[in-house]
């Protein structure tokens, strides 16, 4: 058996002032607990160094710049990558990135995305991507009482949904993939990823207690039951491991629902975060339980009917 042992590290809420420097010594401090229990990858939330700041409204979005990365390691960071490569512990990380670089015309311009790393237990980064799935809306809305406004601070991630073949704790290889929270309740990107042979998929989110989207009617118990549903489906049609990581409680008076948990190959969650603080919650990660659908019910050579799926990409 090829065992890897994982923990999602939950962040309580970070708040508007609240420095990069804290949050990262919170970091460090979940990753000390993760050592002491044998831990061989930690897998943090999305935009874990700040705030989730697309609540917060700039009309010249410039301003909101403050939020994002222009290097990573940074001064700021460098010493998670540290703690990491003492503890010989890999790594997923959620942050705002702003780069300059060319965009699809070759014009090259200042880009911002919503990028999550995976940083092998030496501290080098394995594997970048950039979310997909932005929710929200770009222009601020009035009727809402708490702005969701992705679509307003970040692009399309332009680097599809890779999948690495990377060493991690005791294992010369699994297979790696990373979602970033909205990307969870698409099958598509399960999908993709699962077509690579994915093995474990790293996923952080920042969602909140309320949908604002259609008037906030969404009840709370529904909102933690559609994000399970979410992995745990994906995880079971695509024969792989999910360790998905909140961002949770009251932040900036808006509450994000937590409910971290850790999701094996037949759809079980197997570790669920039980506070809106922070919290490590780990498990025993057996990937040859990714072969039993992968060869069976979900042998997607045999049974995959792709000349049937040409609308899926078309529309
Ligand atoms: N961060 C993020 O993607 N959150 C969304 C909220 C959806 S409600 C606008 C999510 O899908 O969890």
């Amino acid at each position: 058996s090829r065992i890897i042992t994982v923990a999602a590290a939950q962040l309580g809420p970070i708040q508007k002032t609240e420095p990069r420097s804290s949050a990262v010594a919170r970091m460090i401090r979940l990753l000390e607990r993760a050592h002491r229990r044998g831990v061989e990858l930690v897998v943090f939330p999305e935009l874990a160094l700040t705030t989730f700041f697309p609540r917060h409204y700039h009309a010249d979005i410039a301003e909101a710049d403050h939020w994002f990365e222009t290097a990573m390691p940074s001064a700021e960071t460098a010493p998670l990558f540290e703690a990491a490569r003492r503890y010989g512990i890999g790594f997923h990380l959620g942050y705002a990135e702003l780069t300059r670089e060319a965009d699809e015309t070759g014009i090259v311009r200042t880009r911002r995305f919503n990028t999550a790393i995976l940083v092998g237990p030496e501290g080098d980064i394995l594997l970048k991507y950039r979310k997909v799935h932005l929710p929200g809306h770009a222009e601020y809305e009035p009727r809402r009482t708490v702005q969701h406004l992705e679509k307003r601070y970040f692009e399309v991630g332009n680097l599809g949904f890779p999948v690495i073949r990377a060493p991690m704790g005791t294992l010369d290889g699994l297979n790696l993939g990373m979602l970033i929270c909205n990307d969870r309740r698409w099958p598509e990107a399960w999908r993709v990823l699962g077509l690579q042979s994915v093995e474990l998929v790293a996923l952080g989110y920042n969602t909140p207690s309320l949908n604002m989207e259609g008037g906030g009617f969404e009840a709370h118990h529904l909102r933690v039951f559609h994000s399970h549903l979410s992995i745990q489906a994906g995880c079971y049609q695509n024969a792989c491991f999910a360790v998905a990581t909140a961002k949770a409680g009251v932040e900036d008076g808006a509450e994000l629902f937590g409910h971290s948990i850790i999701v094996n190959p037949h759809g079980e969650i197997i570790a669920m975060a039980a506070s809106w603080d922070d919290e490590l919650i780990t498990a025993d990660c057996d990937l040859d339980m990714c072969r039993l659908g992968r060869t069976t019910i979900f042998a997607f050579d045999r049974h995959r009917r792709p000349e049937t799926y040409r609308r899926i990409v078309d529309q």
